[in-house]
């Protein structure tokens, strides 16, 4: 015979439902579907696509954090759901309900769940930062991851308010047309004349500061062909918005050919181009107070330019 309640006391808890057992049966078909979709089905339209290597490795960190994060949102919002529907006031229920207990079973899972959730991150995101060498982003003068072989120089010359590309290996052209071959890597050095520009050549996942007086390296190796979208991403000025040009990925055959053909065109030009170097001082570039002078501009009197005094000689 059950011993009656003292009056007063709580009412003993009934052994209701396993809740907790509802709740993941609820969250586990949910979290499963959710991270298929996201990875089979919206994962390869996520940015910035897989036009290059580092644009795939972006591409496939956004599809594993999605993947990670999608399962604690579901978790979250079914747990909320859940909470609404059973424990809600029912029509004839006036009371206060039980008063809040602890439950270390659930505080240690919740402790345990977000610490390994936030180290796995930790560490993914420290080894995918650089690997593949420099995940596309400026690693400085002195990079530290290298790709194999032997890259392709191309110099990214930022100015107020366009980009030029220099390509050391073709006799030091300077071209505004940033033309690439598919399959084989790219070293950007990237730098800027005047202010702080940035390079970001959006399907190639590269994205580099152009700082005036710094080299600034950045990798890639384009994996497919075609068209790429170059902006400036760093506010520059008065026309920073419309600092942006197209470059292309094309055929090796295509690259050589432009390449040569390119050269021999501009050779004229490049010879009146100050010697390739990593960075450039305008205001030491011999002829530029004539070339004011000639060009009747601003300083065409003799006079300073940036914080350097050029003469009024023709
Ligand atoms: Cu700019």
């Amino acid at each position: 015979m059950a011993a009656a309640a003292e009056p007063g006391a709580p009412p003993a808890r009934s052994a209701g439902p396993n809740h907790g057992l509802r709740i993941f049966l609820w969250w586990l078909p949910a979290a499963l579907a959710a991270d298929l979709v996201i990875w089979f089905i919206w994962g390869p339209h996520l940015p910035p696509g897989a036009m290059s290597n580092s644009a795939a490795s972006q591409q496939f960190d956004l599809r594993v954090l999605a993947v990670t994060g999608a399962p604690v949102l579901l978790g979250v919002l079914i747990f909320a759901g859940y909470a609404m529907i059973t424990w809600r006031v029912r029509a004839d229920d006036d009371e206060d309900g039980p008063p809040i207990e602890g439950n270390a079973k659930v505080q240690a899972s919740w402790i345990a769940i977000s610490s390994a959730i936030v180290l796995f991150l930790a560490a993914f995101g420290t080894y995918q930062l650089i690997a593949p060498a420099g995940a596309g982003a400026g690693e400085g003068p002195q990079p530290i991851w290298k790709p194999d072989g032997k890259p392709l120089l191309v110099q990214v010359i930022a100015q107020q308010w366009q980009f030029t590309y220099r390509y050391p290996q073709y006799g030091g052209m300077e071209t505004t047309q940033l033309e690439l071959p598919v399959g084989e890597p790219v070293q950007f050095d990237v730098t800027s004349l005047d202010v702080i520009h940035d390079f970001w050549a959006y399907q190639l996942g590269v994205k580099a500061d152009a700082n005036p007086q710094v080299n600034n390296v950045a990798y890639t190796t384009p994996e497919h062909t075609g068209e790429v979208t170059v902006r400036c991403d760093e506010l520059c000025g008065l026309w920073h918005g419309a600092m942006y040009d197209y470059g292309q990925v094309v055929s090796v055959a295509a690259f050589q050919a432009w390449a040569h053909q390119t050269e021999v065109s501009m050779a004229k030009v490049t010879k009146t181009l100050p010697a390739f170097a990593l960075i450039y001082t305008p205001n030491e570039i011999k002829g530029l107070a004539s070339f004011f002078y000639q060009a009747g501009l601003p300083g065409a009197g003799g006079g300073y330019y940036g914080n350097q005094y050029y003469p009024n000689e023709p």
